[in-house]
């Protein structure tokens, strides 16, 4: 090792991470299918109890209905573009059993909201159950898999805090 090495001060790496406190008057927009609606209706509060309970106030989160999943990326993207949401969080359900398009729709809606989170720039939560049979959808919809609608929300929330942790770092 060089003297100078020797003598460098001793440094830590920094780390950035997002949290799960929201911040004040940070707003969300759930897009949520009528398609499959006794599932994605456990989806929605299951997002909307996580969102609460981790700060948010009710009234800066807007429940966006879209008729299927199929809709979920234009509506996410309309959303992203009005600017007037932190995150976005994107809820459905499309069940293998219940149409031959299921690889169509399943395909489509991961990729659009994918699209559409890295061209706005805007995080969307991806919460859209793609699943072989309505008991796995029910397992993931607050019964014995957790409820995939509050991990989505809870990963939105943790991308719109790490976003502020990052711009803070920039300056
Ligand atoms: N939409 C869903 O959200 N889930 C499904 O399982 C589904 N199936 O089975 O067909 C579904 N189809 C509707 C689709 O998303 C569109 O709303 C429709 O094709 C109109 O554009």
């Amino acid at each position: 090792m060089s003297e100078k090495a020797a003598q460098a001060p001793v440094t830590s790496p920094r780390t950035l991470e997002g949290g799960l406190v929201a911040p004040k008057g940070a707003r969300f927009a759930l897009v949520a299918t009528r398609f499959n609606d006794f599932i994605v209706a456990r989806l929605v509060e299951g997002a909307l109890d996580a969102l609460v309970r981790h700060g948010v106030a009710p009234g800066d989160v807007t429940i966006v209905k879209v008729p299927g999943a199929w809709e979920i990326p234009l509506v996410c993207a309309r959303l992203a573009k009005a600017g007037t949401y932190d995150a976005i969080v994107a809820l459905g359900c499309v069940i293998r059993g219940s149409t031959p398009h299921f690889e169509h729709v399943a395909n489509e809606v991961s990729k659009g909201v994918a699209q559409v989170s890295l061209a706005s720039g805007v995080p969307v939560g991806f919460g859209v159950l793609t699943t072989d049979s309505i008991e796995q959808a029910v397992e993931r919809a607050g019964t014995k898999m957790g409820n995939k609608g509050a991990d989505a929300a809870l990963a939105a929330l943790e991308m719109v805090t790490l976003g502020r942790a990052i711009e803070r770092a920039a300056r």
